[in-house]
């Protein structure tokens, strides 16, 4: 019995193979390919991963202790009291170039609708750990607050201070309305403890410990970094030259 679906498929490939092999020979077409392979990496490398997911780990993976760094207790008496309280009082202001500014409730944030997820931190301090954070999607703030079309940079100001200088962060839409970007309340399972950034910090996943914002107080909508503190987007980037965008 002849197999009528091998015979297709065997002259089918035998003509696609005879016709490649055709214009493999010449090498005009060879130098096109190689080509469009260098631009096909080019294009990804310029717009899949600012859009991919970062990876996501299990529990199994988990750091048995989530370090902290940089900031481990904002010394201000501000901070102070609010930690007293339990963060009873503390408000998450959303302002700038929004429709509506917010003022948020702790308690009203941490009752929106959130997103959980194990990723793992990389500080260039040359050290990682893995932890599960739990959060607001903040595209969901920016919806909530009727964001600008002007906007084109989100500033996440923060309550410590290095010296006079106020620790702050930002990033531009692309990371803003990333899925895995969160406004985190959580870590592990608990309430955000205060050497991890407690009650909110930011979770952008695709970017370096630095750019992961502790403490936030407020978040804020703007056209330019210029105008806001030094300049250069955050405080290490104003301070120690380090790269706004601090992809990994
Ligand atoms: N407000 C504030 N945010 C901050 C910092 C800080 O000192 N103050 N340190 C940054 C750095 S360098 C790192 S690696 C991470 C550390 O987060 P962790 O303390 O939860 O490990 O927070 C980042 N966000
Ligand atoms: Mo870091």
């Amino acid at each position: 019995m002849i197999d009528r679906r091998k015979f297709i498929a065997t002259g089918a490939s035998g003509l696609l193979l005879g016709g490649c092999d055709r214009l493999n020979n010449s090498a005009g077409f060879r130098g096109l390919l190689r080509s469009a392979e260098k631009l096909t990496m080019a294009s990804q490398r310029l717009i899949a991963p600012r859009d991919a997911l970062a990876r996501e780990y299990g529990e199994a993976d988990l750091s048995p202790i989530f370090r902290s760094n940089g900031t481990r207790m904002p010394g201000t008496p501000e901070y102070a009291r609010h930690a007293a309280e339990q963060f009873a009082n503390w408000r998450l202001v959303v302002d700038g170039l929004v429709a509506r500014p917010l003022s948020i409730p702790l308690q009203t944030l941490r009752s929106l609708p959130h997103r959980v997820q194990i990723t793992r931190h990389d500080c260039v301090e040359g050290w990682s750990a893995i932890g599960k954070w739990h959060g607001v999607q903040l595209w969901r703030l920016l919806q909530l607050a009727g964001l600008s079309s002007r906007a084109k940079y989100i500033v996440f100001h923060c309550a410590d201070r290095f010296g006079e200088k106020p620790y702050y962060e930002s990033i531009d839409l692309i990371d803003a309305f990333h899925p895995q970007t969160l406004i985190a309340w959580g870590l592990n399972g608990h309430l955000l403890p205060i050497p991890n950034g407690a009650p909110l910090r930011l979770r952008v996943e695709r970017q370096l410990g630095y750019k992961q914002a502790k403490y936030i107080e407020r978040i804020e909508a703007v056209d330019s970094l210029g105008p806001i503190h030094g300049g250069k987007g955050g405080y290490w980037e104003d301070n120690v030259d380090y790269e706004w965008y601090a992809g990994i």
